[in-house]
Formats: structure tokens, C-alpha cells, sequence
């Protein structure tokens, strides 16, 4: 099967959409991502071994409105985008770049359209398992749980040094996609990256710096042309509407503004707000991340 070039899928580019690629497409762009950072070599990936497993994530997302497969896909080309167009992968290492992108692709897996403390409020079994980050432990169990099944085992040729390792990140890294946890961990990080006391020599701090590249992907949508912009809004306040009118019809409750169809001429006001005081602080440390890094040449 011959898989086009990263070229070609526009995979460097930091304006991509999927808007026009059709599920194969998707997968297709995925092995090829797998390819250019070396990881079927590096790792000994079957190949048939990883187009399994890429199906088998694909399958393990469901068709809600935002937090689907296409999602995932659009996270993981960011995160390709960021690492080979910077050179972060020198400073990452075979090791990391393998387990962020399993990581992107799987950081959503099995997402119901709803959030954490809906979980809460509906007494879910997830949310009597997981008390905090709900979603997020149960993303990372899927992932593991796919990583583990027979003819899907991606990290079987690993060592199991290596094998643990990868998994450790991995768990990391889909935990730090809840916001709350990049709220709890943003004040010390972003005060260590802009006091340029941040030596990436560190195992803590390569741990931060991978959680805040994390959250820079997920919520790349806001960093893309207006067009695009747009219609990723337009999917996400669809997700949210849609947990509110399950909140009114089967829990009963007013639903927060933000999900409450009789509210939406509030949205724009909140997105702003979302851009001023979620969005736009994580990149502007990543700006700074990346002087450091290209300035003390660690990977040199
Ligand atoms: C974000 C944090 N959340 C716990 C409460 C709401 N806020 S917000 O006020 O900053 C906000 C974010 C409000 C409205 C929003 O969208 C309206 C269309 C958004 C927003 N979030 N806008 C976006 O374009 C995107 Br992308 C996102 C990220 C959506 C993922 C949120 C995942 C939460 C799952 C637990
Ligand atoms: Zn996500």
C-alpha cells in the first residue's frame, strides 16, 4: 500500500484541517506520521501490527459531535507539527515522541460527549471508580486496554524497560489533557519557564514540558484560520448543548450557561474568555520554551 508523503497530507502545516480527508485518509496520515519519526524501526512495529491497532483506535472512539476520532487525528498531526517543524524531537527522544503520539491519538478514547463532573452529577460507574480527572484514567485504561490485545500490541517488540517507560508517559500525558490539571500545574510551570530556571535535563521537568504540550494540542483548534476556527466552535458548543439537555431531561438540573441552548448568545463571550485565559497563556510559554530551547542546544 503506498501512503503519501507528509507533504503531500499537509502534515507539517500549522493551518491543517481534516476537513478534506475521508476516514482512510485519516489512518493513512497516521502510519505516516509513525514512518517519518522513525518509530516502526526504531521500536520494531509490525506493520500490520500498527494499521490493527490504528483501527482499533479509530473503533474505540464514538460518534459524538466533538470528542471523536477526528479529534484525536487533529491532535496528533499538531503535535507531528510541533515536533518535527521545531526539532523538539531531538530534545524528546524516540522514547517520549512514540509515547506522545499514542498518547495524542488515544487521549480521548471512549468519550461519551460528556464531561468530568457530569460523570459526577450522573453517578456514573466511571465516576465511582475515578473521583478526580474521570475521563482522563478512563481515555488512559482504553488506551492500555488496546495496547494490550492480541494482534494490536504496537510496543510488543519493545524492551520492558522501554515498554514501561513508554506506558509511564503515556499516563502522563492523557492525564494532563484535563483542564483542571493544567490549571493546578500552570502557576508553577509557567513561572519556572519565564525565570528560565527550566533544565530540560530534568525527568520532572520533561514531564511538565510534555503535559503542556498536551494541552497546547488539544486545544489547537483556536490556533487555526477563522474558517476552520469556526466549525471546530460550532462542533464543541454542539457537544456542550448536548449535555444539557440530557442534564434537563434525564438529571433534571439547570445546566451551566455554557451548555444551555437558551443561553447560547453567550458563547462568544466565553470563548473569548477561553482564548484570554486558557488559550493564550499556554503559548506564549511555548514561545519562550522554544528560546530556551533552541538557545542552550541541549540535543546539539
Ligand atoms: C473551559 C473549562 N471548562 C471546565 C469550563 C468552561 N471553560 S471556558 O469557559 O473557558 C469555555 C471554553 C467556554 C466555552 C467554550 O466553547 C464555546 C464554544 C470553550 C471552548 N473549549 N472553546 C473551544 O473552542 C474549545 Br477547542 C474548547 C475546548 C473544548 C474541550 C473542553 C474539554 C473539557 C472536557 C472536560
Ligand atoms: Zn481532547
Amino acid at each position: 500500500m503506498k501512503i503519501a508523503s507528509a507533504q503531500a497530507f499537509r502534515l507539517y502545516d500549522f493551518k491543517f484541517d481534516d476537513f478534506s480527508l475521508d476516514d482512510e485518509g485519516s489512518l493513512k496520515a497516521c502510519l505516516r506520521m509513525f514512518l517519518d519519526l522513525d518509530l516502526i524501526g526504531r521500536f520494531h512495529i509490525e506493520y500490520e501490527v500498527l494499521c490493527r491497532w490504528l483501527l482499533s483506535v479509530k473503533r474505540n472512539y464514538r460518534n459524538v459531535t466533538y470528542h471523536n476520532w477526528r479529534h484525536a487525528f487533529n491532535v496528533a498531526q499538531m503535535m507531528f507539527a510541533i515536533i518535527t517543524t521545531t526539532q523538539w524531537w531531538k530534545v524528546l527522544g524516540e522514547l517520549e515522541c512514540l509515547a506522545l503520539l499514542v498518547a495524542c491519538l488515544c487521549h480521548d478514547l471512549d468519550h461519551r460527549g460528556t464531561n468530568n463532573s457530569f460523570q459526577i452529577k450522573a453517578s456514573s460507574p466511571l465516576a465511582q471508580l475515578y473521583t478526580t480527572s474521570t475521563m482522563e484514567h478512563h481515555h488512559f485504561d482504553q488506551s492500555v486496554m488496546i495496547l494490550n490485545s492480541c494482534g494490536n500490541q504496537i510496543l510488543g517488540n519493545c524492551t520492558p524497560d522501554e515498554y514501561s517507560r513508554v506506558i509511564s508517559v503515556l499516563e502522563d500525558a492523557i492525564l494532563a489533557t484535563d483542564l483542571a490539571v493544567y490549571f493546578r500545574k500552570r502557576g508553577g510551570f509557567f513561572a519556572m519557564v519565564k525565570s528560565k530556571q527550566c533544565d530540560l535535563n530534568w525527568e520532572e521537568v520533561r514531564e511538565q514540558v510534555r503535559g503542556m504540550m498536551m494541552t497546547v494540542c488539544d486545544i489547537a483548534a483556536i490556533t487555526k484560520p477563522w474558517p476552520t476556527q469556526k466549525q471546530v466552535a460550532e462542533l464543541v458548543a454542539g457537544e456542550f448543548f448536548e449535555q444539557g439537555d440530557i442534564e434537563k431531561q434525564e438529571l433534571k438540573i439547570t445546566p451551566i450557561d455554557m451548555m444551555n441552548r437558551e443561553k447560547k448568545d453567550k458563547l462568544p463571550v466565553m470563548q473569548v474568555g477561553f482564548i484570554d485565559s486558557i488559550c493564550l497563556p499556554v503559548y506564549e510559554v511555548c514561545i519562550c520554551l522554544l528560546y530556551i530551547v533552541v538557545s542552550c542546544k541541549i540535543w546539539a
